[in-house]
């Protein structure tokens, strides 16, 4: 049996409400991987850039094997950005090439920009109006629940094309779940890590488009915006994102 294991570190809250988010990770791995996986979590916790966590809450909880999902794997190549103007040239390029509204596209970007906390979840914007869809306030809506299907093959992908490190490994594996979901138009993505600047764009349409530079070093404040389509059903959506197993494919 497959078992989900969740990490979430924060500091300054009260038992863990409220405070500073200062890591979050997860897996789906198989039942006996679940003591490494969460030691390897705690430790990631407990010596993250954002803090030194006060809280680091670990939850394992087996998944029955009737309601997990599949997905592919995102095709990944990389924009050129030397600076944060091309980086988000390049980005907005990404988004209308994805189908997203040039005003949806603007009020995206405007929207992480706007941030002066790195929220946990994605705000969800509409493709064409770039209206704020979901009420989920600063929290967004997370996308959870899903893991490669073949860990150590998912690897071996990622290091032939040299992308070493949790944060690739983490964001490729949410933006195919995201970009499969029905409704995606597309998803716009920079991180919160101060030390890491590169970003992406993912969509069906186009892959899990790269961009190395987002926004500038030193930076604490990331998040996500999922564009979806006019008339997405956003009960659906939300519960898609937030509860559906998804487990993704590496095709060879
Ligand atoms: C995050 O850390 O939450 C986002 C990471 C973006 C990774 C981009 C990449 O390196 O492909």
């Amino acid at each position: 049996m497959l078992c989900s294991v969740k990490m979430r570190a924060s500091l300054g809250g009260r038992r863990g409400v409220g405070g500073k988010h200062i890591s979050g990770a997860e897996r789906i791995v198989p039942e006996e991987a679940a003591e490494e996986t969460a030691a390897a979590m705690l430790r990631r916790a407990r010596t993250h850039e954002r803090g030194r966590a006060d809280f680091i809450q670990i939850r394992v909880e087996l998944v029955p094997p009737g309601s997990i999902r599949t997905c592919p794997l995102l095709p990944v190549s990389t924009r050129d950005a030397r600076t944060v103007e091309e980086g988000r040239a390049a980005a907005r390029d990404e988004l209308l090439r994805a189908g997203v509204s040039p005003a949806a596209a603007d009020a995206g970007f405007a929207a992480l920009e706007a941030l002066t906390d790195s929220m946990r979840g994605a705000m969800v914007l509409d493709s064409e109006t770039g209206r704020r869809l979901d009420d989920m306030g600063e929290r967004g809506v997370r996308c959870t629940n899903m893991d490669a299907a073949d860990s150590a093959g998912y690897d071996r992908f990622m290091a032939a094309r040299g992308l070493g490190g949790d944060h690739p490994r983490e964001a490729l594996v949410l933006a195919s779940k995201v970009a499969y979901a029905p409704g995606t138009a597309a998803e716009l993505c920079w991180s919160d890590d101060p030390r890491y600047v590169t970003g992406y764009v993912g969509s069906a349409a186009r892959g899990y488009r790269r961009i190395p530079v987002l926004k500038e070093a030193g930076d604490p404040v990331g998040g996500r915006i999922f564009f979806v389509r006019p008339g997405t059903d956003m009960e659906q959506y939300i519960a898609y994102m937030q509860e559906q197993t998804v487990l993704v494919e590496v095709k060879p």
